[in-house]
C-alpha cells in the first residue's frame, strides 16, 4: 500500500484479528477474551490472543526499532525474515517449532501456535530444571532442517532462488557485530564487572583465540550451508516434560535472524546457552547439574548427526556426494560449532544483550562464572584445532578449574 503499518497495541489486537480472520489460527475473532503483551526479548511486540473457549494465537509484530533500545533503528521486515526461516523449517520439521498460522505483509504481522502450555528453557534452566531431552530434540531439529536445506537436500536452481529469498542482511549484521566483534574491540556495548578486566584482557591477548573468532566471522559472512535459526539460545527454546520427564515437546521460536549460513552456528548456540547454565549451575553450588550441562553437547551433535545421516540416501546428487563428502561435512560441523559455542559464550558475558543465568547471580559469584565462561570458551575454541571428537572437546570444557 505504500503506508507504513499501524503499530498493534493491546486494544488495538481485537480489531486487528476481526478485519485479518485469517490470521486468527483456531481463536474466535469475535469472541476474543483476553490479550496480553508479553515479549521479553530484544526485539519485538509479542500479543497473546485468548478467545471465550481458551483458544490462543500469538500475534508478532516488529517494532521500527530494538524494543530495548528505542534509539537503535532496525527494519521491520524482520518479521518477515521470521515468517521465511519459520515456514521453511515448519514445512521440514514440523513438531520442532510452533505452527504458522498466518503472515500478513502489508502489516507485517506474524501469527503462531500459543504454546503457553511450554515454559522457556532458560526460565527452567535457572530453576534447576534441566529438561535434559531437549539437546538431543534440537539436534534433531538442526539435521532434519540442515540436511533439507543444504545443497543434499534442494536442487541447485531452486536452492540459489532460496538463499536469494533467505537473505537476512540487517539481523546478520547485528550477529556479525554482537558476537564476532565488539566484545574483542573498545565498543559502548561492552560492559562487565570490575573483577573480570583481567579475564577480558586475557582474553583479547589470546591472539590463537581470536583469530579462530575471525575465521569463523569469516565463514559466518561467507557461507550458505543450510537454513540456520540464527538465533537458537535457550531463551528461543520452548519445552514441556512428558509425565515421565524423560521426554518432552521442543519447540524453537523465535527465527529472526534466521538466514542461510554456517550449520555449526546453531549447534554452537545451544552449547554456548549449556555452557552459561552449567556456570550457574556450579556457582550455585550444583555440581551435578553442571556436570550434566556440560555434557548435554555430546547428544546435541550424536542427535545432529544421526539426523542429517539418516537422510543422506536422499541426497540431490550422488555421483561427486559419496560417503566420503558426508563425514567431511559432519566433521566440519562440529568444528564449527565448537568455534561458534566459543563466540556465542563470550559474547553474552562481554557484549551488549547479557542472559539471566549469569546477570541474576550475586557479584561475587557472578564475576567467578564469567571468568570460567571466558576461560572455557577460549580453551574450546582452540581444542578443536586438534580434535573434533565432541566427547574429548567437552572434556575440555569440564576440565576448566573454577577459580
Ligand atoms: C539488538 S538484538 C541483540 C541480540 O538479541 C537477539 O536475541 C540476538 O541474540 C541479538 O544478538
Ligand atoms: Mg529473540
Amino acid at each position: 500500500t505504500g503506508t507504513a503499518p499501524a503499530q498493534l497495541s493491546v486494544d488495538s489486537v481485537p480489531a486487528f484479528l476481526q478485519t485479518h480472520p485469517e490470521l486468527a489460527g483456531p481463536v474466535d475473532p469475535a469472541a476474543i477474551a483476553d490479550v496480553r503483551e508479553v515479549g521479553d526479548g530484544n526485539l519485538n511486540l509479542v500479543f497473546i490472543v485468548t478467545d471465550a473457549a481458551g483458544n490462543g494465537v500469538v500475534v508478532k509484530q516488529s517494532l521500527p526499532h530494538v524494543r530495548v533500545d528505542p534509539s537503535w533503528p532496525m527494519t521491520r521486515s524482520r518479521t518477515r525474515r521470521e515468517a521465511f526461516v519459520l515456514g521453511q523449517h515448519e514445512r521440514i520439521d514440523p513438531g520442532h517449532v510452533p505452527a504458522m498460522y498466518g503472515f500478513d505483509d502489508d502489516e507485517i504481522v506474524l501469527t503462531i501456535e500459543d504454546l503457553s502450555d511450554h515454559a522457556v528453557w532458560r526460565t527452567e534452566l535457572n530453576e534447576g530444571r534441566l529438561h535434559p531431552y531437549a539437546a538431543a530434540e534440537l539436534g534433531r531439529y538442526v539435521g532434519a532442517t540442515a540436511f533439507a536445506t543444504s545443497v543434499f537436500g534442494t536442487p541447485g536452481p531452486e536452492r540459489r532462488r532460496l538463499v536469494a529469498a533467505g537473505t537476512n542482511p540487517e539481523l546478520s549484521e547485528i550477529t556479525e557485530d554482537l558476537v564476532f566483534t565488539e566484545p574483542y574491540v573498545e565498543h559502548e556495548h561492552n560492559v562487565w564487572l570490575p573483577e573480570n578486566d583481567p579475564d577480558v584482557a586475557e582474553l583479547r591477548a589470546d591472539r590463537a583465540f581470536v583469530h579462530e573468532i575471525a575465521l569463523a566471522k569469516l565463514r559466518f559472512q561467507e557461507d550458505t550451508q543450510s537454513l540456520i535459526h540464527g538465533d537458537l539460545h535457550t531463551g528461543s527454546v520452548f519445552v514441556r516434560a512428558d509425565a515421565d520427564g524423560a521426554g518432552g515437546s521442543v519447540r524453537a521460536f523465535d527465527s529472526e535472524f534466521g538466514t542461510y549460513g554456517p550449520t555449526g552456528f546453531d549447534l554452537g548456540a545451544v552449547w554456548a546457552n549449556l555452557i552459561l547454565a552449567s556456570a550457574r549451575a556450579r556457582v550455585q553450588g550444583r555440581d551435578a547439574d553442571a556436570d550434566l550441562l556440560l555434557q548435554l553437547p555430546v547428544e546435541l551433535i550424536d542427535a545432529f548427526e544421526a539426523e542429517f545421516r539418516s537422510h543422506w540416501h536422499e541426497r540431490v546428487d550422488a555421483r561427486v556426494f559419496g560417503d566420503a563428502i558426508l563425514d567431511a561435512t559432519l566433521e566440519r560441523i562440529r568444528s564449527d560449532a565448537a568455534i561458534y559455542a566459543a563466540a556465542k559464550a563470550v559474547r553474552r558475558i562481554v557484549g551488549f544483550s547479557k542472559v539471566s543465568d549469569i546477570q541474576t547471580l550475586p557479584e561475587p559469584e557472578r564475576a567467578l562464572a564469567a571468568r570460567w565462561v571466558l576461560r572455557t570458551a577460549r580453551a574450546l575454541g582452540v581444542a578443536r584445532l586438534a580434535t573434533t571428537d565432541v566427547h574429548q572437546l567437552v572434556a575440555v570444557t569440564a576440565a576448566v578449574p573454577f577459580v
